[in-house]
């Protein structure tokens, strides 16, 4: 059987790097303390979890603010080269936000460029919410935020409230050991209860002229070409869809 290939992303800072090594069990992917970006190329992560063999994909994390624009965006470039190079394909994609993981800037604009039109909601995609170890109970955040969601058009498949920090040491305990070890488990349960049946790899068609060529009236109106879609879907300028469009071609 092939490695299960899944893939996180998300802002960067917002725990990615934090969230696989607390799955994968070991210290492998570097994590930054500072405000600067800390993984700034693709990095595969190999382990085995249940007896089924994963690579998980640790990303450049996005541009925060509402300032940057996608098409600059290098990490937006990389995810992608990502998804239409993995041989095997993907089983699930992994969007990371840390709390209060307020929805601005670019981030129903990111989800929508990779759920909607890139991998067109062929892939799973689950959000896991990190930093929240001073919650009393911390699959509460998930009821008392998910309308925010909603009303972003954000609509994970499945979902995950954690920690990915163990806290203080004090006397071989850590503060928040219990809540990591829960964490660890939601995800793993997550994940699971969240792949794909099948791998899904992105067309070896080029995508631009397959959204071009469409010929139904349904699928015209999907179909429609990217800068379309990325204009009344993604809520991007024409320049910026331009733009962007010119960047992914090159990949
Ligand atoms: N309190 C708390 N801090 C966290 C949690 N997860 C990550 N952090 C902290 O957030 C910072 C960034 O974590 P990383 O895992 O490096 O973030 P990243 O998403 O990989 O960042 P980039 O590689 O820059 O995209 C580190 O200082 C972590 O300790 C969490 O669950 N709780
Ligand atoms: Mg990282």
């Amino acid at each position: 059987m092939p490695r299960t290939n899944v893939v996180f992303f998300g802002n960067t800072g917002s725990g990615k790097s934090c969230l696989i090594n607390m799955i994968a069990g070991s210290n492998a992917a570097a994590t930054s303390s500072g405000a600067k970006g800390c993984t700034f190329r693709t990095n595969p992560y190999h382990t085995t979890i249940r007896g089924r063999e994963f690579t998980f994909h640790d990303t450049c994390g996005f541009n925060e603010g509402a300032q940057s624009r996608t098409f600059e965006d290098k990490a937006i470039i990389e995810l992608y080269r990502l998804l239409k190079h993995l041989i095997d394909g993907v089983s699930l994609l992994v969007y990371v936000m840390k709390a209060p993981a307020r929805i601005e800037g670019n981030t129903t604009t990111n989800w929508k460029l990779f759920n909607d039109v890139l991998c067109k909601r062929d892939v799973p995609i689950t959000i896991v919410i990190t930093g929240l170890e001073l919650e009393d109970d911390m699959n509460e955040w998930w009821t008392k935020n998910k309308q925010h969601f909603k009303d972003a058009w954000m609509n994970p498949f499945n979902h995950a409230c954690v920690t990915t920090v163990k806290g203080k040491e004090k006397r071989g305990f850590y503060q928040f050991q219990e809540e990591y070890d829960q964490s660890k488990r939601t995800v793993e349960d997550m994940i699971f209860q969240s792949l794909r049946p099948t791998p899904w790899k992105m067309d070896t068609i080029d995508w631009l002229d397959h959204m071009i060529y469409q010929t139904t009236m349904e699928s015209r109106k999907w179909g429609a070409p990217i800068e379309r879609q990325l204009i009344d879907r993604c809520g991007m300028s024409r320049d910026d869809a331009e733009k962007l469009v010119k960047e992914l071609d090159a990949v």
